[in-house]
C-alpha cells in the first residue's frame, strides 16, 4: 500500500503541474488520465491488491484523486478554450483595470493630536517635543515630586538598568521643565508625546500612552485664564453645547489643582456604560504652576505666574470613535485603521 500511495502522490504533483495550452494538450490530458487505459483506473484496479481492513480508507483516497483528476480536466478545459484569444493578445492589454495601491491613512491618535494642537495654536501656543528618556530631575524632582512620592515608585516607572539616574519619562511635563530653563518669558507651549508607566496592559490600561500638556507662564496669569483657555478647548474638541465642572485635586505640580469634566459625549449627561452612570467623564488634570516649580526653573515665582493642564490623548479617542479596548491604539490591525481612512 505505502508504494501506491506514493505513486499516487508523484501523479498527484504531475496533474498540478499539467497545462494545456490547446485542445491538443488536452486530449492528452484526458488519455493519459481518464481515458479507458488511462491512470485512474489502473490505480483504481489496485484496490483488489488491499487488505480488507485498510479498504476503507484507501477506497477515500483513491476518490479524491479521481476527483482531482476530473476537476483538473474541467479547469483545463477552460484553460484551453482561452488560449487563442491569449496567444492573440501578446502585447499588454492597457484598458485593463490596474492593481489598487492601498493609500495609507492618518492613525486615530494622530488625527486627535492633530486636532487638539490646532486647537491650541489657534490660542497662540507654540508646540515643543522633547526626549522620551529622561533623568530623574527633569521628569520628577523639578516638578517638585518628593523622593518618597508614589508616582517615583518601581511599580509605575519604568528605569534604564544601566543607570538608576535615567528613566522613561512618565508625563510630557519634562518637556515643560526643559522650555522654562531655556529663561525666554512669557511662554506658551503645548507638548504632544508618548509616555511610559508600568501598569499591565488590559483594555483600560497599557505601558505606554500619548499625553498632551500645556504651559503658560507670564505676569498676571490667573486661573480664570486656565478656565477660559480649557472652556475654548472643549467647545472647539467636543461641540458648543457640552457642559464642563471642575473639580478640586491635588498634583504636586500644581497649586490649586483641579480635574475637569465634560457631559459624557455618548448619553449627553442621562447616564451609561461609559460614564458609569453619573452623567459626566473626567478628561483633564489642571493647575496653576506651583511657585517651587517655577523656583526650581530659574523663574522668579513673584513676578511671574502659570498655568499648566495635562490630558490623555487616547482617552479623547476612545470617547470620540467610542472605541472600547485601548489595546486597538497599538496593534496595527489594519481592520482597526482602515476605518480612519478619509478622516483628518
Ligand atoms: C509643569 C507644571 C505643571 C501638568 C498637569 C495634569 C495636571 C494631569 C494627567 C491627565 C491624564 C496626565 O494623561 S494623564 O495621565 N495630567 O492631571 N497635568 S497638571 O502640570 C504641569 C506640568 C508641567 C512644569
Amino acid at each position: 500500500m505505502e508504494q501506491i500511495l506514493q505513486q499516487i502522490a508523484i501523479y498527484q504533483a504531475d496533474i498540478a503541474a499539467a497545462q494545456a495550452t490547446d485542445a491538443n494538450a488536452l486530449e492528452e490530458f484526458r488519455i493519459k488520465y481518464l481515458g479507458t487505459k488511462g491512470i485512474v483506473k489502473v490505480v483504481m484496479g489496485q484496490m483488489k491488491d488491499v487488505p480488507n481492513e485498510q479498504k476503507r480508507e484507501f477506497g477515500q483516497i483513491l476518490n479524491a484523486f479521481k476527483e482531482l483528476a476530473e476537476q483538473k480536466y474541467d479547469d483545463l478545459k477552460l484553460q484551453a478554450q482561452a488560449a487563442p484569444a491569449q496567444a492573440q493578445a501578446n502585447t499588454p492589454d492597457f484598458s485593463l483595470p490596474g492593481h489598487p495601491l492601498h493609500m495609507g491613512s492618518l492613525h486615530p491618535l494622530t488625527i486627535i493630536r492633530n486636532k487638539m494642537v490646532d486647537i491650541f495654536k489657534r490660542l497662540g501656543f507654540a508646540v515643543a517635543e522633547g526626549p522620551e528618556i529622561e533623568d530623574d530631575w527633569h521628569n520628577f524632582g523639578a516638578l517638585n515630586l518628593p523622593p518618597n512620592h508614589p508616582a517615583r515608585d518601581m511599580q509605575d516607572t519604568f528605569y534604564i538598568s544601566q543607570n538608576p539616574d535615567w528613566l522613561l519619562r512618565t508625563h510630557t511635563s519634562n518637556v515643560q521643565i526643559r522650555e522654562m530653563m531655556k529663561g525666554k518669558l512669557p511662554l506658551r507651549v503645548v507638548m504632544p508625546g508618548r509616555v511610559y508607566r508600568n501598569e499591565t496592559i488590559s483594555a483600560r490600561a497599557h505601558c505606554f500612552f500619548h499625553q498632551i500638556e500645556g504651559l503658560a507662564i507670564a505676569e498676571n496669569i490667573s486661573f480664570a485664564d486656565l478656565k477660559q483657555t480649557l472652556y475654548f478647548y472643549v467647545r472647539e474638541m467636543f461641540g458648543q453645547d457640552v457642559k464642563i465642572r471642575f473639580r478640586p485635586s491635588y498634583f504636586p505640580f500644581t497649586e490649586p489643582s483641579a480635574e475637569m469634566d465634560i457631559s459624557c459625549l455618548i448619553c449627553g449627561g442621562k447616564g451609561c456604560n461609559v460614564c458609569k452612570h453619573s452623567g459626566w467623564v473626567e478628561i483633564l488634570g489642571c493647575g496653576m504652576v506651583h511657585p517651587n516649580v517655577l523656583t526650581n526653573c530659574g523663574i522668579d515665582a513673584n513676578k511671574y505666574t502659570g498655568f499648566a493642564f495635562g490630558m490623555g490623548i487616547e482617552r479623547v479617542a476612545m470617547l470620540k470613535y467610542q472605541v472600547k479596548d485601548l489595546r486597538l491604539f497599538s496593534e496595527n490591525d489594519v481592520r482597526f485603521l482602515r476605518q480612519f481612512a478619509g478622516a483628518v
